[in-house]
């Protein structure tokens, strides 16, 4: 399958400022690592809001939630564009928020498969605005694809603005949910608030954790989280940076210790991609402002390289 590469220049849903500059960073990092990954692929930006930060957040429990939905609509349709025209999107993002227009893409595309998600990260990603402890959207988007209730949110929001938005952004791409909990992997997820482990509890979600990838290998790891959604017709995977040590993920706005090395993270995600189920992949959250020496993005360079080669030599889905 043909790669085309999506970038999503956004960092509206972060905390800390700077992601949005990843993917230049990551394109400096393949000139330094002498390689020409992005002349061998085409690739198309879609436009963001990061102007909205020059206004403020408007909503505390759901900061920028008018622009993360923008963004959630554009990124689905480019998504849904590609994977139409049968490409294979990477996509290079900034926040993990906009990873819910993906997702919303992928089953924009396929809307009657079953879509699976293996979301390796250091977060679950599960909040919603009553729920999150930051109000940082990149902090909710799997619970957008689980079209999570935010019964509650006019609590905190007298005008119910929030509640509105989050209304609107389950309907993003298809109306309703675009999968099921029990169709996600988590992958080297270890730092958790609890309303998030209550509901990963509740819901039994896969947890694959750090030390299993590696005592059992990332190879085998993938192997039994691809076995774990064998009853999915189609599988996303979304690679956050911060699922790597806080050592090496040393540019990026929230990094936690005991992770995966960058040999681990490549190792994992190629042997994933490798599989033909496997229908797009994500990196995000690398954020340059806070790296030393561009050190973050050439190993999230490395492991993009390692992935689309895997895309490339693997045989087709059968039909
Ligand atoms: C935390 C941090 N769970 C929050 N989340 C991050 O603010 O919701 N996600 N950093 O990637
Ligand atoms: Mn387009
Ligand atoms: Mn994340
Ligand atoms: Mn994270």
């Amino acid at each position: 399958k043909e790669i085309k590469i999506i970038e999503v220049k956004s960092e509206i849903g972060a905390g800390t400022r700077g992601a949005s500059l990843g993917v230049e960073a990551m394109k400096i990092a393949s000139l330094d690592l002498n390689s020409d990954f992005f002349k061998q692929y085409d690739s198309i930006e879609v436009e963001n809001v990061n102007e909205l930060l020059f206004d403020g957040a408007k909503h505390s429990y759901a900061k920028f939630i008018d622009g993360v939905l923008i963004m959630e609509e554009r990124v689905c349709l480019e998504v849904y564009e590609q994977l139409f025209d049968e490409f294979f999107p990477i996509i290079m993002a900034g926040d993990h928020s906009t990873a819910y227009g993906t997702i919303a893409g992928i089953k924009k595309a396929h809307p009657k498969i079953r879509l699976g998600v293996i979301w390796i990260d250091a977060h679950a990603d599960f909040h919603t605005p009553f729920t999150t402890p930051s109000g940082n959207m990149h902090g909710m988007a799997v619970a957008m694809a689980c079209g999570l209730d935010n019964l509650e949110c006019k609590v905190n929001d007298p005008r119910g603005e929030t509640l509105d938005y989050w209304e609107q952004i389950k309907d993003v791409g298809i109306p309703g949910p675009k999968i099921y909990p029990e169709d996600i992997v988590y992958i080297a997820v270890r730092d958790l608030e609890k309303p998030e482990n209550y509901l990963i509890n509740k819901y039994n979600i896969n947890f694959i954790e750090t030390e299993d990838v590696k005592k059992i290998g990332p190879a085998k790891i993938a192997e039994k989280a691809l076995q774990m959604l064998d009853h999915c017709d189609l599988i996303y995977v979304s690679f956050d940076v911060d699922s790597m040590d806080s050592r090496i993920s040393t540019g990026t706005g929230t990094p936690v210790p005991n992770g995966l090395t960058v040999d681990e993270a490549k190792e994992l995600n190629a042997a994933l991609a490798k599989n033909p189920k496997v229908c797009a992949w994500e990196i995000v959250e690398v954020n340059p402002t806070l790296d030393t020496e561009n050190r973050m993005a050439e190993s999230a360079f490395e492991i993009v390289e390692a992935t689309a080669k895997a895309v490339v030599g693997r045989p087709v889905l059968a039909e």
